[in-house]
This record gives C-alpha cells, structure tokens and sequence, in this order.
C-alpha cells in the first residue's frame, strides 16, 4: 500500500461520464499479517456520512486490518485515510471494560449488575418525584438503526419524555429541517451516481476533500477524464476544493443566504427558470423572486466580500449547466441563517427542475455516519418514520404498532433540542441525562458552561461510550459500550444507501452493545405496552430491525424490502419494498413531492423566526405535492465586535474525527496532526506581528486558548481553529478546545448550534518551541511553503503502514 497519510486520495482512476466508477481496493493489514490468513466479515465504515463499504480483517478473535469492498455501490472498493487506519482504535488497550461508578466523588470499577441498579433505582425515584420531564436522552449519530430505535421506543413509547435529541442536532439537523420546508419530508434526493454523469458541482461550506475523502476522490477522478464537471467552492477558506474549482467564492462568514439569494436573483434575470415545471411542481415563486429582487449583484458582492464577477460566473454556470449537482455542509448549517440559506440551494435546484434527474439533485450532506438514522427512527427530535408531531393520525400509527396509549406518546410541542436540554439540566429540572455516543464536554459550545452543567451534583450524569473521555470523567455512571466491528446492526449514508455491518469480534472485557444495554434498562424497569407485555419485544438486532421495518412501512423512508440476508450483498437504497425490490436510485423522478397535508413530516416554519406554520394555515396553503419555494431577507450578522476583531470559524481536518477518541488512537492519523492550531491569513499575520510557529492566545468573550500559528491561506479577517483537540492526552491541560470560545447560539428553525461564528482576538506570546502541527497537504496548508514544514502530513515521522 502507498502512504495514504500522505496520498489521502490515492491513486486516479479516471471516468468519463457514462462509464463506471472503476473498482479501486484499498486495503490496510497489521505489520505481519498476511490477506491469505485472516478472515473477512462484511461491514461499513462509520469514520463519516459517506459510508464506504468494507471488510474487517479478523485473525484469532482479534481486528487486524480493513479493505474497501469492490462491489459497494458507494465506493468500489476505496477507503480514505480515516477508514484504512482509524479501525485500530478498537485494540487500543484503554478501552473501557467494566461500568464505573462514583463513590465519594471517585469513579471506581464496579458490576452490571450494580451499575444498571443505580440507573433504575435512581430514574424509579425521579419518575415518581417529578414525571418524565425529569429525563433527558442525549444520543449520537454513530450508533446502528436497531440501537436508535429500541431507544426512541424507550423514549416516546415507555416513558413518555419528550428531552430526546442527538449530537446530530449539532451536525446536520439544517439538513433535515430544510428537506422539511421544502419538499415537505426529510430523505435525500439525490445519488452518488448522480456525481458521475453531472456536468457542474457546487460546494456550498462543504469542505468534501478532507471531509468525504472517498466521494471527493470520485470527483477527482472526473476531473481527471474528459468532459470534467465545472466546480464552484462557496467557503472563506483555501481548502483543496478551492484549488480545484473553476470558480472559488471565499465569502465573508455568515453571509450565506445573501449570496444565494443574488443567484436566485441571477437565475431570474438569466431567464434560466423552467416556468413550466416551476408552475407544475411548485408553489411560492412569486414571493421568492419578490423577496430575491432586493439582491442586485453589487449589493451581494458587497455584503459577501467577493467579486461581483465570480458570483455572476457563478450565476451563469448554474444557469447554463445541463445537469447540476449541490452539496451544502456545515459552513451553512453552522452559520448565519443555517435552515434558510440550505433552503435557498434547493430552490435553486427546483428552479430549473433539476432534481430526481441522472446528474442533478441535491446532497444536503450528512456528517456522521448514523445521523440519517438518528432522524428516521426516532431518537432524537424526530418522530419515526418520518412522522409529523401535528398529525394526530401519525401519532395513532405509533400508538397502534407500539400498542400504547397515544397520550403516552409526548406529541403535546415539537421534542426539546439539544440545547435547550442543556439548558433544562442547567436550571434543575432534567435531573438524569443518559449520555450515548457523543462527546459534549468538548463538541458542545462554550465548554465552561457544558462542564459546570454536568458536574452539578443535582444532576445525575450516565455516559455510555468505548473510552475514557472528556465527559466520561464528569459522569456519575459510565458504560462500556462495544464498538463497531464488535457487534451487528445496519446504518444509512447521505444517499440512502443501508449497509449491514456484521459482528467481527467479541467486545473486550464486559463491554456491551448499545441494543443490550437499553435492552436491559426497559427489561429491569419493566416497560409494558397496553396489555402488560414487555415494550420492546426483542431481544437482538436482527429482532430490532424487523420491528423497525413495520414501523416504516408506507413511510418515504420504507424499509419493508430489506433484509439481512440482501444487505450482505452490499448496500441498498431505500425506499426499498414490494413495489421497489431493488431499492431506489432518486427520490421525486416525477417531480411530486410529500408535502400533503396527510403524509408530510412538518406543516412547515418562518424561515427567520422559526414560529410554526398551523395546520389551519397549512391546509390554506395545500401544496398538495408540490415543493415550497420559501425564502427570507438576509439578515446581518456581524462576526465581529470593537474588542474582538476577527470572525473565528472552527472546524475538521482530514486525519481526526470529532473528538479523536479513535483517530488520536491511531498511531499514523495522530501523527498527521498530533495538535491542534490557528490559522491566520497573511495579512492579518503581518498586521498582528505574528509568523509561522508562534504561539497565540487567542480570546472571545467565552473563553481563551493557547495555540501554535499557522499563517494560512484563509480570508483576511478569518481565522480557523479545528474543533477535535479537548484534553484526554494533553498532559500539561493548557486550554485548547475551539469549543472554549464559542456561543452558545443557534438557527430559529433547526436549532442547530452556530459553531462557525464567533468574535475573537489574537495577541501574539512568543515563538513557539515547534513547528506547528497543521497538516501541510490540505486546507490548512502554509502560504509559504517552506522546507521545516516538510515533516506535516505524510512527512518522514508519518510514514505509511
Ligand atoms: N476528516 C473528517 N471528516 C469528517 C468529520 C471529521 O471530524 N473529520 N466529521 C464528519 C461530520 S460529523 C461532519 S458534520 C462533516 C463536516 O464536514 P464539513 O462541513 O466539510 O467540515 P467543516 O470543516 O466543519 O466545515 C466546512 C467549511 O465551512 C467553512 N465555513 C465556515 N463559515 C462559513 C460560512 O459562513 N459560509 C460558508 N459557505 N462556509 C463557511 C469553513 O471554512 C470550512 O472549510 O464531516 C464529516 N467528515
Ligand atoms: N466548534 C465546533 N464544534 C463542533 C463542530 C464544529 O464544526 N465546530 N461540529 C459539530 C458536529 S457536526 C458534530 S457531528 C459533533 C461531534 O461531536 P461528538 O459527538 O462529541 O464527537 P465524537 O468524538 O464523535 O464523539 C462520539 C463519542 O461516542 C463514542 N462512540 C463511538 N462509537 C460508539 C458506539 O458505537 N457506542 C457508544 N456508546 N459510543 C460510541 C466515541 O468514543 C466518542 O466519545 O461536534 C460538533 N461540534
Ligand atoms: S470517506 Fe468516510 S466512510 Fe469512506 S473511508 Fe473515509 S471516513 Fe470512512
Ligand atoms: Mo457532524
């Protein structure tokens, strides 16, 4: 195997359009190990949405090693630099294997037995002192469909608490939120297929080239052919989708939907509308182009701090392209304006009526792995099925299969969020929050107010998680939970694509499944459906996932056609059923949409205020299938402020994930970028007296941190610090987590955090003692190549496996 730390795309492998992606197997195996030894278990990377298939290498009960499978439709057979080395982080031998417990403030080992009885006694007395309000539930989106389920029922069905969201509030709750005022349901349109045929690509604050890498590779391969696709890359850093786009928008920070209000504008004046299909499909185009006629190209390029001719060739590209595909990630979701701008990159779409077409649709882009399945199934702020919690004939289906009093079922005000569960444990009345899969205590913003949330004596704090974190050590109950590759269950990535990811190993010590531990906390507590038998009537996955099958059933998300047996074979799209086999390439080919009354999943939002569209106006408005173009005003956000005058944006580089708990486990990936940083750009750099290597503090009003300078690429008044570094390894603790100095702010409709905004200052402390460990291959390269800088990503301490 090449250096994939240093080649993080691997090899070209050019495609025209028409032809196939061509099959490309990535393999990583332990020093010593031999591919004619081991055996292979079929299985799906969870390292991000992209989900690529895979094969878990396994040799005496052990992971040894990875391959990209050859006949996933998602990847044909590559893997990215996180997927071939990340999977060691299982044999890291500082797992969690027993629950703790803590005694005289001490978290100490301890039983199941003992663990779970402290749970339920502890959630008995609440339960009966205050109700369910006094339960909060925050999930991931890293478990399976099976785990997520057995919770929303446990959730919705058996307690009756409506404090239920994921870290996928945090993620890409803008991307459903979007789909929703749209098209009237969450589900994503579009295919990868789509990528291999399109003719233009647009990357709205998607970072794909260090976020997606496989998917990002699949365009560098149509790059590198004839009849390439145009790209156009919204986003104020230099990233590799920058360099490689044929027009690159490095707009001001949170000016998203000012931009894409001028395009909307644009494509009018372009004359580009497909009138006929708008008038057929859609409903709302005269407000829009009123609202959008206030976005002259002068006036947005002003406000965005672009050239006016990029964004008009922008315009035309769009306007002229026979097919067009989108992505939009967190540079909108995390912004100003996150749910109306990612609604603005669907009108555009509807516009023209490029969407459920070969080459044209829409990637609102997923983050996690399993953050689709966090929306469909229910654990979090969604019903599931994608239900509507206005519909009471959607409640009644729940009631029916779920064999419950609909009353039980909390359907009185849309579920709490995130971060109004926070808010609830920080006033006192959520007095038991059960942690799964997710790192708050440094993914969350502004971590001195997450800490002393969590370390309140008045709340009893359950974290279920494979190691030790940041946030396992504020619990009051930690589980040990088996990771992927140690149990089964299924997920689906951004293009609806469901993987079966089998058991290849036994979980060390007594870690177990997420399914079993919920399993187990429904059994002690007795939860019962009406006729006194037990709520959840199963006890494994393969259990799990025909309840939850039932449960889609006529649902856009319809899962009745899938099994086990079929997902061995490779992944399948949903909606998958009697009528669709196979499953199903594109959602709307016919350009009806589920927005009617009866089936859609919300009657819809203002998009600057977030107040809720009634069923009375609804009905008035009867779109009947027909998409909604809805728009609003741009509204200013200044990043920045007297005292603190730089708009400081967070987020990912290619070698970590999140919070490192597995990437900083492995040795080549945590190399590749063993800290983190800030980048400057030159301008700002050479104004505040700071070079390359020096150390920084850098404050907002929330918070400092001490940090190495890169001096960067990056827009002049924009700096960038990635998110992944909290303090499990950092053995002198200097504060250093991005989420030290954000807000805590978030979009009136999604409710989804604004992790991209944030007003700081940099003062210069001295030189630093090292080069700065920024990777020196992607977005955070250095302005000035210099030599020193040779040793960043895939340099001599990094070799390859
Ligand atoms: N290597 C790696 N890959 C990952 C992950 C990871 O942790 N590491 N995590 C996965 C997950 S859960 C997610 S959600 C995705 C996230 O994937 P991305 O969204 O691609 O990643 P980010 O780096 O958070 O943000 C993308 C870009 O948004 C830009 N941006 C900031 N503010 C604005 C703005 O106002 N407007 C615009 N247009 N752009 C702006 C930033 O400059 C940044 O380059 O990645 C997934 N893949
Ligand atoms: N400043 C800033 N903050 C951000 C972002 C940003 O761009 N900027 N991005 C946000 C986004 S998009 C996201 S998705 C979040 C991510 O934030 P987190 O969810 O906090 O990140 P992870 O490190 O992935 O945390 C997942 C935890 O689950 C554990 N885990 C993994 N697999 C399993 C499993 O199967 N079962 C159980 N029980 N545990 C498991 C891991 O060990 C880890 O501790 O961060 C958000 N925070
Ligand atoms: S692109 Fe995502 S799913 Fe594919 S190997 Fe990389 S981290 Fe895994
Ligand atoms: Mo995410």
């Amino acid at each position: 195997m090449t250096d994939r730390i240093a080649d993080i795309w691997g090899v070209r492998t050019p495609h025209a359009p028409q032809q196939p992606w061509p099959v490309r197997v990535d393999t990583m195996l332990d020093a010593g190990v031999s591919e004619a030894t081991v055996s292979w278990v079929p299985s799906v990377c969870v390292l991000c949405s992209n989900g690529c298939g895979c094969e878990i290498a396994v040799a005496d009960g052990r992971m040894v090693g990875i391959r990209g499978r050859d006949v996933d439709r998602v990847n044909h057979g590559r893997l990215g630099p996180k997927g071939l080395y990340g999977w060691q982080a299982a044999n890291s031998p500082d797992r969690l294997t027993r629950p703790l417990v803590r005694r005289d403030g001490v978290l100490t080992e301890s039983t199941w037995d003992e663990a779970m009885a402290l749970i339920t006694d502890t959630s008995r007395r609440l339960l009966a002192e205050s109700g369910p309000l006094s339960h909060g539930f925050y999930s991931t989106g890293q478990m399976f469909i099976e785990e997520y389920y057995t919770l929303g029922v446990i959730g919705k069905a058996g307690l009756g608490t409506p404090h239920m969201d994921g870290n996928t509030r945090l993620c890409t709750a803008t991307a459903a939120a979007a789909f929703k005022e749209n098209f009237g349901s969450d589900g994503q349109p579009g295919s990868y297929t789509d990528l291999d045929v399109t003719d233009a690509i647009f990357l709205y604050g998607h970072n794909m080239a260090e976020t997606q890498t496989v998917l990002w590779a699949r365009i560098l391969d149509r790059l590198a052919a004839p009849n390439p696709p145009v790209l156009v890359c919204v986003d104020p850093r230099r990233s590799n989708v920058a360099d490689a786009a044929e027009v690159h928008l490095p707009i001001r920070p949170g000016t998203n939907m000012a931009l894409l209000n001028g395009l909307i504008q644009q494509l009018i004046e372009l004359d580009a509308v497909d009138h006929d299909w708008v008038a057929a499909h859609t409903i709302g185009y005269d407000d829009l182009a009123r609202t959008v006629a206030a976005y002259p190209l002068d006036k947005v390029a002003d406000i965005c701090g672009v050239p006016a001719a990029d964004i008009r060739r922008a315009a035309e590209i769009f306007a002229t392209a026979p097919s067009v595909m989108s992505t939009v990630l967190q540079g909108v979701y995390q912004s100003n304006q996150a749910t109306a701008s990612a609604c603005q990159v669907n009108n555009l779409h509807l516009l023209r009526g490029l969407i459920g077409r070969p080459g044209s649709g829409l990637l609102q882009m997923n983050g996690q792995p399993t953050a689709q399945n966090n929306r469909e199934t229910g654990a979090g702020g969604d019903l599931p099925g994608f239900r509507n919690w206005d519909n009471p004939e959607h409640i009644e289906q729940l009631a029916r299969l779920w064999n419950v009093d609909p009353l039980k079922i909390p359907h009185w005000a849309e579920s709490t969020h995130a971060m109004q569960i926070f808010r609830y444990a920080e006033q006192g009345s959520i007095r038991l929050l059960w942690i799964v899969g997710t790192n708050p205590a440094v993914s969350m913003p502004d971590l001195a107010r997450i800490r002393r949330i969590l370390a309140d004596e008045r709340l009893f704090v359950i974290v279920q998680d494979c190691f030790p974190t940041e946030t396992t050590a504020l619990a009051d109950v930690v589980l040990p939970a088996a990771m992927w590759g140690e149990r089964t269950g299924t997920c689906t990535n951004v293009d609806r694509t469901v993987h079966l990811s089998d058991k290849a190993v036994d979980p060390p010590g007594q870690a177990r499944s997420d399914l079993d531990i919920f399993c187990d906390y429904a059994k002690r507590m007795d939860l019962r459906d009406r006729d006194g038998n037990p709520l959840i009537g199963w006890h494994d996955a393969e259990g799990a996932f025909a309840a939850w099958r039932e449960c889609t059933r006529g649902r856009p998300c319809d899962y009745t056609g899938i099994s086990y047996e079929q997902l061995r074979g490779g992944g399948v799209q949903w909606p998958c059923n009697d009528a669709h086999p196979d499953g199903t390439e594109r959602l709307y080919t016919d350009g009806v949409f589920p927005t009617a009354a009866d089936e859609c999943e919300t009657y819809g939002h203002d998009l600057l205020t977030g107040a809720g569209v009634s069923p009375q106006q609804y009905a008035l408005l009867d779109p009947a299938g027909r998409a909604i173009l809805k728009t609003a005003h741009y509204q200013p956000v200044d990043p920045t402020s007297g005292d603190y005058p730089l708009a400081l944006t967070t987020g990912r580089t290619v070698y970590h994930f999140h919070t490192r708990t597995k990437t900083g486990r492995a040795r080549q990936l945590n190399d590749a970028a063993p800290g983190p940083w800030i980048e400057v750009s030159t301008a700002d750099a050479t104004q505040l007296g700071l070079a390359e290597g020096d150390l920084a503090l850098v404050e907002t009003e929330n918070g400092a941190v001490r940090l190495p300078v890169r001096v960067g690429r990056g827009r002049p008044g924009t700096v960038f610090i990635p998110f992944h570094y909290g303090t499990w390894d950092d053995s002198d603790e200097l504060p250093r987590a991005a989420n030290e100095l954000t807000d805590t702010v978030w979009d009136p409709v999604s409710k989804q955090p604004q992790f991209k905004l944030a007003a700081a200052r940099i003062t210069r402390l001295g030189p630093g003692a090292q080069p700065t460990p920024a990777p020196a291959n992607t977005a955070s390269a250095p302005a000035k190549p210099e030599p020193s800088l040779a040793a960043g990503a895939g340099g001599p301490r990094n070799g390859g496996a």
